[in-house]
C-alpha cells in the first residue's frame, strides 16, 4: 500500500487457527494506529521460518513482537531466544486443556530469556497490543496521546448503573 508506514509490531502465531484470538491484538493496534504485520510462524511446523523471522526482526525495524500459540506453545520463548526485541506471549486457549498448557509453556521461561506473558485468550491478545503500544509510546508522544484517549474512553464507557 502506498504511503503505508513500515510495521513496528510483529504479530505472529503458531497456526491460522490462532487468528480468532490474535485478531483482537491486531484490531487494538489498528485502533491505536500502530503499524503492524500478522504472520503464521510455527515453532514446530515451520521452524526455519521462525528462525528467519526472529533473526531479521531488528533489521526490518520491528520494535515489539507479539507471539500467540496454543498447546505446547514454544513460539514465544524460541522467538525471544533469537532476538533482543521485547516478546509478549499470548497463550491461546487449547481444546484439551483450555489454555492452561499454553500458559504454562509460555510463562515458565528460564532466567535470561524473558517473555512477557499475558492472560489466556482474547484478554491476553488485547492486553499484549496495549502493552506493545505502551512500550512504543515511551518514545512517541502522539501515540501516548492516543493511548491516554483510549483509556479515558474506556473509563467513561463504564456505567455505574447495573441495569
Ligand atoms: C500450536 O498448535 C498453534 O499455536 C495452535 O494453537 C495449536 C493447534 O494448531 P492447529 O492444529 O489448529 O493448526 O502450534
Amino acid at each position: 500500500m502506498r504511503g503505508a508506514r513500515p510495521p513496528l509490531v510483529g504479530i505472529i502465531m503458531g497456526s491460522r487457527s490462532d487468528w480468532e484470538t490474535m485478531r483482537h491484538a491486531a484490531e487494538m493496534l489498528e485502533g491505536l494506529e500502530v503499524p503492524h504485520e500478522c504472520r503464521v510462524v510455527s515453532a514446530h511446523r515451520t521452524p526455519r521460518r521462525m528462525v528467519d523471522y526472529a533473526e531479521s526482526a531488528v533489521s526490518r525495524g520491528l520494535k515489539v513482537i507479539i507471539a500467540g500459540a496454543g498447546g505446547a506453545a514454544h513460539l514465544p520463548g524460541m522467538t525471544a531466544s533469537m532476538t533482543r526485541l521485547p516478546v509478549l506471549g499470548v497463550p491461546v486457549e487449547s481444546h484439551a486443556l483450555r489454555g492452561q498448557d499454553s500458559l504454562l509453556s509460555i510463562v515458565q521461561m528460564p532466567a535470561g530469556i524473558p517473555v512477557g506473558t499475558l492472560a489466556i485468550g482474547r484478554a491476553g491478545a488485547v492486553n499484549a497490543a496495549l502493552m506493545a503500544a505502551a512500550i512504543l509510546a515511551l518514545s512517541d508522544s502522539a501515540l501516548a496521546d492516543r493511548l491516554e484517549a483510549h483509556r479515558r474512553a474506556q473509563t467513561e464507557g463504564v456505567s455505574e448503573s447495573v441495569a
